[in-house]
């Protein structure tokens, strides 16, 4: 299997440059709106497309990649919120274990579930440690794997899970405050997980600004993620894109 994608991720951390990802969330995105956001972000430096989320409600993930794919030349990473959310026509998958959580269901049960069938599928599988952080309200994530998550003010706990998430191999690690989130997860604890291990560090959850970006870009994050924040405000997208290309030029 080829590892182009995660040896862009290792590129982007090792050239200490930034990217950005913007999360497509087909359940909660209509065509119309689909399509202006892919306009939009082909005038801007979008570095991926993740499509997911933690309930799919229609039957509507294939159908976008569909569309992304006709609109679009950037990556597309299948976000799954469980074994149900994969399609063979997305680019790579981020194989995730909710490390944060004491679920086995979500450590390895889906992932014993989803494994053949993405071993046929093609995609290239992204091994990563996936951390769910207090972002100031209950998520779907925690709601559904029904697990706790890592709160806000413990950066030592989210430093010590990244590591132990890294000696067991996991390649990339993605710190969540969960979509929609009040508060986005701190700049302490994104540079605790940057110091405590050398993978690629992913940041989501909750921003919709592009001073909270350019926190979590200065706290170490190498890719940042942003979904709600776009679909209410799509002028977002742009300011976002030039703030991590302004990070990329210095
Ligand atoms: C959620 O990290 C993603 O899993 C993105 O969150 O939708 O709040 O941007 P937002």
């Amino acid at each position: 299997m080829q590892n182009n994608l995660l040896n862009s991720f290792g590129n982007i951390k090792a050239k200490n440059k930034k990217a950005f990802a913007v999360l497509l969330d087909p359940d909660g995105l209509s065509e119309e709106r689909l399509s202006e956001l892919l306009t939009m972000s082909t005038q801007s430096k979008v570095d991926y497309f993740f499509v997911g989320g933690s309930l799919i409600t229609h039957y509507v993930v294939e159908q976008s990649i569909r569309m992304i794919k006709e609109q679009s030349n950037v990556p597309v990473i299948l976000f799954p919120g469980n074994s149900l959310h994969i399609s063979p026509l997305a680019d790579g998958i981020l194989f995730l274990s909710l490390i944060s959580g004491r679920n086995p269901e979500f450590l390895i049960g889906q992932q014993v579930v989803a494994a053949p069938l993405l071993k046929a599928s093609g995609l290239e599988v992204m091994p990563t440690g996936y951390l769910l952080v207090d972002g100031g309200r209950p998520t779907t994530v925690s709601y559904i794997s029904n697990t706790n998550p890592i709160p806000h003010n413990k950066p030592a706990i989210a430093a010590c899970t990244a590591m132990a998430g890294e000696m067991l191999g996991l390649k990339l690690m993605y710190l969540d405050a969960g979509s929609g989130a009040e508060n986005v997860v701190s700049s302490e604890m994104v540079s605790a997980v940057r110091k405590a291990v050398d993978t690629p560090l992913i940041v989501g959850g909750g921003i919709n600004s592009v001073e909270k970006a350019q926190h979590l870009l200065e706290a170490g994050a190498d890719v940042i993620v942003v979904g709600n924040g776009i679909e209410k405000d799509i002028s977002l997208l742009a300011e976002i894109a030039k703030t991590v290309e302004a990070f990329n030029i210095n």
